[in-house]
């Protein structure tokens, strides 16, 4: 393991995912397995740690976006099934069949180019239908045609699944959530006829499966719910679902000084001391995602608030302290700290982003720690 020196860092409580797996698991009907989604280091979060959890907390399969992300996870031992949803370059086709990972294909072109010849163990791949997203995928039965004619030509490429994205899933209005849904209903009984072979079919992110277990087909994709975190404020009001957030941030005041009227902080002087001020430094910046935007918000120190003043550096935030601290107070800049809470959709709204940004923004500088605070004795 590497040694960390540096006093910022973020905890991952996987017990929080393991609640969250169990949360979800209790609302879907039998038939239906989860695919936990651990792409982009599983939001931010460590992609290894929370699979590894996902799976033991009853996930059965997981999803990434990149053909890396996918061998990492191989790397690392672990033998679920893993689907990349994003479009791998088919000249490493045969290095997603050697590690046994599933490869989404919705491009005739695709399959004609992947090589034959080297394969020594079949490729398997989910088809992508394009139901509205407008991302990627088929959108016509002409296209399916093409690629079925294809596919029934290669020996080492089974079919496995077939799946599409909704795009309004966590919104109020579902009509375009509906749309999607006769849409890709009416592709895979088109498949279903030119392909009779049985194949896993799904849909569903953490939205949609929180609104519709019961429409949740052979799997789900559970990506932002898994590590806790509401897919939309309309989803987080409307649906029953406790879900707990797994991923906070901490610090350490490493100075701690007393400026006078007058004084100023930072680079270009944008906070000015109107009187005796007492201001903390804290060790984390840009440089580790924690974006100047944040300037004007809070962060915690034995549970009060304590604004950031003057412009974040790369490498360090200064704070206004209530009164002198001793160094090395500890400073939660998201989560909770004795009755506080700052959470990461009070940064995501702040920002003007969503939840989901927030935890992926705060880069690889800033050390995960995981935790399992249910199992915490003190
Ligand atoms: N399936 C696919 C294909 C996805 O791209 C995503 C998330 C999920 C499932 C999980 O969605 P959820 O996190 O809402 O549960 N993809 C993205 C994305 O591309 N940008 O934000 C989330």
């Amino acid at each position: 393991m590497t040694q960390y020196y540096r006093n910022t860092w973020a905890e991952i409580d996987l017990d929080a995912v393991d609640t969250n797996v169990k949360q979800i698991k209790q609302k879907l009907p039998e038939h239906t397995q989860i695919m936990a989604v651990v792409k982009a280091n599983g939001y931010g979060h460590g992609a290894v740690q929370v699979a590894q959890q996902a799976l033991e907390s009853g996930a059965t399969a997981l999803g990434v976006a990149l053909l890396e992300e996918g061998l990492s996870l191989r790397q690392a031992g672990i033998q679920a099934p893993i689907l990349v949803f994003g479009w791998v370059s088919p000249e490493y086709g045969p290095i997603a069949a050697e590690h046994d990972l599933t490869l989404t294909v919705f491009q005739k072109e695709w399959l004609e180019s992947v090589p034959h010849g080297d394969f020594q163990h079949p490729l398997n791949i989910h088809l992508k239908w394009d139901s509205g997203m407008g991302r990627i995928g088929m959108q016509t039965t002409e296209e399916l045609h093409e690629i079925m004619d294809v596919l029934r030509r290669k020996n080492n490429i089974h079919l496995t699944g077939a799946y599409t994205h909704f795009a309004t899933a966590d919104e109020a209005d579902l009509t375009f959530y509906h749309t999607q849904e006769e849409r890709f209903s009416r592709f895979v009984t088109h498949l279903k006829a030119l392909w009779p072979d049985p194949i896993t079919i799904h849909s569903s992110n953490s939205a949609a499966s929180i609104r519709f277990p019961d429409k949740s087909d052979h799997y789900i994709r559970f990506g932002i719910a898994l590590y806790g975190l509401y897919p939309s404020a309309f989803v987080k009001e409307k649906q029953c679902i406790h879900l707990e957030q797994a991923f906070s941030l901490h610090s350490r005041l490493i100075h701690v000084k007393q400026i006078q009227a007058g004084d100023t902080v930072s680079y270009g002087r944008e906070f000015t001391a109107e009187k005796s001020e007492w201001i903390g430094t804290i060790p984390i910046g840009y440089g580790d995602g924690w974006t100047r935007r944040l300037q004007g918000t809070s962060v915690l120190v034995d549970g009060r608030k304590c604004p950031i003043v003057g412009r974040i550096c790369m490498d360090r935030t200064m704070i206004l302290l209530d009164k002198p601290y001793a160094i090395g107070t500890k400073v939660t800049l998201i989560g909770k700290q004795q009755n506080s809470y700052i959470s990461m959709d009070d940064l995501a709204q702040y920002l003007g982003t969503i939840n989901y940004e927030i935890p992926c923004m705060i880069n690889e500088r800033v050390p995960r720690i995981y935790e399992r605070k249910r199992h915490k004795v003190n």
